[in-house]
Order: C-alpha cells, then sequence, then structure tokens
C-alpha cells in the first residue's frame, strides 16, 4: 500500500493510541513447514522452544533473547501472538495497526484473520483493521515473522543445506542477520476522514523560509482545511486557510542547522493540519514537525543554507546486548550523547532505515542523515531485485520525507558496480530515487575503484570504502596517504562530483595495548586514524572533499567466523558504548575540525 501515507501515530484531539509493545507469546515454525501463510498449518504446528520462556519483548530481535541457539540460528518462520482489549469507545471510528518494522517480512492475523503482510525489514507498515475487531472485548494478533533471504530480497542472501540436513541462512554481509518485532506495534483512531500524509519541502528567500506544502485527504473531499505553522516557543507564525498544496512564508525564520554549525542546531516548527466541516468543527487534526532549511551541490561542494558542509561522522548500526535491533530509548540517548561529546555532525543509517525514534533524535539534535535502504552488498541483479530495491526507495522517502536531519539517501552499500550490468540496474534505481524526491542528492556507497565502476555517472556525490593498511598491508601505514588521495582524486576526476570518504577502520580489541602499535590493539586504531587523517587534510585543500566518515561508532555482532572475535570490532566505542582511546583521539579531530570550519 505504497500509495498512502505512513505518519507516525500521534494522540491529537481526534486521534487516540494505544501500544501493543510488552510480553507477546513466541514460538518457532520448523523450517519445512513450506506453505507459511497457511495460518491454520502453523497454527498446528509443532513448537520447539525447548527450555524457554515461551514470551519474548516487543519490540526486539529474538535472537539473543534464548539460551538456544536453535532460536539465535533459526531460519524461517517464528509466530508472536497475543491478545489485546479495543476500547468500547472506539467503535465507529478507523482503527489502525502500524508495525516500525518487521524483519525481514510479516503476514498478520487479527481474530483469524489475514489483515496486513509486509516484505523488507527496517520499515514501518501498516493498515485499517477496523472490520477485523471486537470492541470491549478480547482480540487476538498472530504475527508469522520470516527471515529468510534470497537473491531477489533487499538485501540478499542465500539458504544452504548442510550434510547435516539442516538448513542455513547464509549473507554476504557481516553484521548479524537478526530477526523479529524489532520496533514498537501501534493501534491508533483517525476519524472517517482523516489526513493521510503530509509532505513539506522548504526553501530560504532572505530572512524568509517558504515552505512548500501538500495535504493528502482521504474520505469526505468537501471539508475545509486550516493549516497552522507553530515555533518552538508555541506561536502561531503564520497560516493558511484555503488549500491543501502550496505554499505558506515563514517571516524572520529561524533555520535548521546541524550541530556545532549554529548555536541553536535542529530548530523545528510545528506544521499543524486541521481538517473543518461546514459548522467549522475540527474533523482531523495532525501535527508534522519539520525544519526549514536547503541543501544544494555542484561539482564541488555540498552546502546547507549557502553554507559548505564538510561531514564528521560515521557508519553505525542499530545493535547491543540481548536486544540485538530492537528499540531501546537508553541506548538511543546514549549514542545521542555519545555522537555529541565526540563533536560529529552526521552518521550513515549503514546498511538500513534506523528506527523512527532514533530518526527524531536526529531531527531535534541537528544530526545530520546519509539515509540508506537495507540494500548491502548486492552480487547478483535481477528484474525480481530491482522491484524490490525501489520499493525500499519508495518506502524510505515515504516515511523520511520530512525530515530536516536526512541530507542524501544512499541507495546501495558496496553493490558489484564492476559488473557492465550494474549500468541500467544503478540507472533506474537512481532515477527511481530522483522521481521520488528532487531536493536531497543520491549516492550509493562504492567500494571499488573509481576506474571499474559503472555506477557513478548517475550519482550527485561519491561515496568510498577504503581499507588500506587493514584488509591488505597490515601495519604499512605509509601506503594510506598516497593511496587514499590518488583513489578519491581518481573518483573526482572521473566524474567532476564532490567526493566522500563513508568507511575506513580498524579492528581493536578493547584493552591490548602493544608499542610499538601492532594489529588489533589501541595503539593501531590511533595509528591507522593518524595516517587517514593526514590523506583528509590534503584531500580537504583540493575542494571538492567533503567529509570523512569512520567505521565504526561501536562493535556489533556478527556472525560466526574467524574474521571477526566477537563480532566487528571497529569501534571507537565498544558495543557497550564504552570509549576506547580512539574515541579519545577522534573527539580532538571532530572539535577541532567544527572550531576550524
Ligand atoms: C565494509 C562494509 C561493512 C563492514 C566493513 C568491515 O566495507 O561496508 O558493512 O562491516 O567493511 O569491517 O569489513
Amino acid at each position: 500500500q505504497t500509495n498512502s501515507g505512513i505518519l507516525y501515530p500521534k494522540v491529537s484531539s481526534t486521534r487516540e493510541l494505544l501500544s501493543l509493545d510488552g510480553l507477546w507469546r513466541f514460538s518457532l515454525v520448523q523450517y519445512n513447514d513450506s506453505n507459511w501463510t497457511a495460518y491454520s498449518l502453523i497454527k498446528a504446528s509443532k513448537t520447539d522452544n525447548d527450555v524457554d520462556v515461551e514470551l519474548m519483548p516487543v519490540p526486539a530481535s529474538y535472537n539473543d533473547i534464548s539460551t538456544n541457539p536453535k532460536v539465535r540460528d533459526h531460519v524461517g518462520n517464528v509466530t508472536y501472538e497475543r491478545n489485546f482489549i479495543v476500547p468500547g469507545t472506539w467503535e465507529g471510528k478507523r482503527v489502525w495497526l502500524r508495525f516500525g518494522s518487521v524483519c525481514y517480512s510479516a503476514v498478520v492475523y487479527v481474530n483469524g484473520e489475514p489483515v496486513l503482510s509486509h516484505e523488507i525489514g527496517h520499515l514501518p507498515f501498516g493498515g485499517e483493521i477496523s472490520s477485523f475487531l471486537n470492541f470491549d472485548e478480547e482480540n487476538n494478533i498472530t504475527v508469522f515473522v520470516n527471515n529468510i533471504l534470497t537473491n531477489t530480497t533487499v538485501p540478499q542472501g542465500d539458504l544452504a543445506e548442510l550434510v547435516s540436513g539442516r538448513v542455513k541462512q547464509e549473507y554476504p554481509f557481516d553484521f548479524f542477520n537478526y530477526a523479529g518485532i524489532d520496533r514498537p506495534v501501534f493501534l491508533y483512531t483517525t476519524p472517517s476522514t482523516y489526513i493521510d500524509d503530509i509532505t513539506l519541502n522548504t526553501t530560504i528567500d532572505g530572512t524568509t523560509g517558504i515552505v512548500n506544502f501538500q495535504v493528502a485527504v482521504e474520505g469526505n473531499s468537501s471539508y475545509t482545511s486550516r493549516i497552522t505553522i507553530i515555533d518552538q516557543e508555541g506561536r502561531g507564525v503564520a497560516t493558511n486557510e484555503k488549500t491543501l498544496n502550496g505554499k505558506i512564508a515563514i517571516p524572520d525564520v529561524n533555520l535548521w542547522w546541524p550541530y556545532l554549525m549554529h548555536d541553536n542546531p535542529g530548530y523545528q516548527y510545528k506544521f499543524r493540519v486541521e481538517l473543518l466541516d461546514d459548522s467549522s468543527k475540527v474533523i482531523d487534526k495532525y501535527d508534522q514537525l519539520f525544519g526549514v532549511r536547503e541543501l544544494s551541490w555542484d561539482n564541488t561542494t555540498f552546502k546547507i543554507n549557502g553554507k559548505n558542509i564538510y561531514i564528521r561522522g560515521f557508519g553505525r548500526h542499530e545493535d547491543s546486548d540481548i536486544r540485538g535491533k530492537g528499540l531501546d530509548l537508553p541506548l538511543v540517548i546514549r549514542d545521542y550523547n555519545l555522537i555529541k561529546w565526540i563533536g560529529a555532525n552526521c552518521y550513515r543509517t549503514s546498511h538500513y532505515p534506523y528506527a523512527e525514534e532514533i530518526m527524531d533524535l536526529a531531527d531535534s539534535e541537528g544530526i545530520m542523515i546519509i539515509d540508506e535502504v537495507p540494500a548491502v552488498d548486492t552480487n547478483y541483479f535481477s528484474d525480481g531485485l530491482l522491484e524490490n530495491h525501489k520499493t525500499s526507495l519508495t518506502e524510505l522517502v515515504r516515511r523520511d520525507k520530512n525530515r530536516p536531519s536526512v541530507i542524501m539517501w544512499s541507495a546501495a552499500n558496496e553493490p558489484s558496480t564492476a559488473q557492465p550490468s550494474a549500468s541500467d540496474y544503478y540507472k533506474d534505481v537512481i532515477t527511481h530515487a530522483k522521481s521520488l524526491d528532487q531536493t536531497r542528492p543520491v549516492t550509493v556507497v562504492n567500494n571499488v575503484e573509481a576506474e571499474d565502476d559503472y555506477s557513478g555517472e548517475f550519482l550527485d556525490i561519491l561515496s568510498m570504502n577504503r581499507y588500506d593498511a587493514w584488509y591488505d598491508h597490515g601495519g604499512d601505514f605509509d601506503i594510506v596517504l598516497p593511496k587514499i588521495v590518488a583513489g578519491a582524486q581518481a573518483w573526482h576526476e572521473r566524474h567532476n562530483k564532490p567526493v566522500l570518504v563513508t568507511e575506513y577502520g580498524a579492528d581493536t580489541l578493547e584493552g591490548y595495548h602493544s608499542l610499538p602499535a601492532f594489529i588489533w590493539s589501541e595503539e593501531y586504531q590511533n595509528e591507522y586514524m593518524s595516517a587517514y587523517f593526514q590523506a583528509f587534510d590534503k584531500l580537504r585543500k583540493e575542494g571538492w572533499f567533503i567529509g570523512e566518515m569512520i567505521w565504526n561508532f561501536a562493535d556489533f555482532k556478527t556472525s560466526q567466523t574467524y574474521m571477526r572475535v566477537g563480532g566487528n570490532k571497529k569501534g571507537l566505542f565498544t558495543r557497550q558504548r564504552q570509549p576506547k582511546a580512539s574515541a579519545h583521539f577522534m573527539r580532538k579531530r571532530y572539535w577541532t575540525l567544527a572550531n576550524l570550519l
């Protein structure tokens, strides 16, 4: 249902909200129950949780909650189930069910009837379920969650049958393939005529902010509308009572600025929409936050509100002990405290869209986001994959289009862009991204050399991942400066576009010291970073180099391989969010850069 809106559920004078977060009954479904959407068949099939408590918290990934490797390594379907009561006062309203994300796909039943299905993790979905509900009584919700990745899923994966007969999920990316209902679940109401979607774009004219708006309404089209823009002090600063599509001017506007580029970063207004009936009674009301800012880019620069952006940041993961990728608010706030402490102004949502609650903080704290779809390590291009890939972009843009923090779309991470077939494929993907949004640049994060690539001509900004002196040339820090500088120059010279380093990093075991520096020690990570800093300082003088992002913000869990000791350890912070020596070192650089620019 990608042609309708996916506004975040909020209480207003016309809308109510109930959370379905909490403990759900959980069971594994045997892999060979192939007809997995057959509700009765799966209900009847035997479950296999052994010693575990058959309850699962929502939101959370299910994999690391259990003591049982069968849960952690499960392939195929699981079921989540719970009962809930819908207040009788909700009868006659539209009642909606909304999931922030289910990894990887879901089929949802309410009182035994299929009501929703969705494929692609990390993206919200929902729909109206009014006609399936019992009001003032118990209702049952059962969600079948499937984690299988194939050649046409985003991201791709493969099923392998081991000699033992067990089926195993294999995937080309290194982060653990967590699954489950990993973001909040809401029930909410709207009136029968309701605000379905709001799209806002802003430009600046001197000291005036211009808000271009489009409001989509479903239901009775004879209602009129009132739009009010409200500032952070709660004052109405502009109104429009005529139309659902138009422009509003905000005089003496407060712009949205990134952290450490302005003394009041992350300034947001409310865009209030009210639908009114003939007697001016408010039928529906929704407040959408937004910021006023203007992005522009050319062959050498990327600007916000007319000022050059220099990105100081990292790639990250949604990842922590026990919860996996499950939304956890203490962790979210801890992470933003660390981001501000270290002086970063940006991160990439590597390698999938992050929770809306996480994105809200980027908007309010002024942290810029490179917003990435789940297309990581794409190896085989096909029409089926292309369709899903485009859908992931459609759903991401629909969700995040109003966020001032989102400054760029990333259409993929490290795809095989050295194959000639990548040319048609990425032309299609990028054309699609540009048809959805012309106000933000689009990138693909590449790890091939400029001369081997077939994607760069379609992109606005060139992003490169480099691991010189890590995956090859261990300890040879002297090769970093010449190789990074030459690599970036080759990208710029081939396409005449701004260049950004989106990854470089070295695995580091906290507390392991070695003088002189030896691979995996804290000293090694610092010397490795120093070598890259020298290259970046040289590139900054070229005039087209727009930023540096280290891999990774924090250590994270991976699949089991000898390459990873307890996971990927390239974090500046441990998985528990404590600093390594590198975090202190990076803090000096990022604050120095922030003060220079
Ligand atoms: C990469 C990938 C990232 C990995 C990283 C690494 O190039 O984009 O997902 O985690 O390298 O540490 O190998």
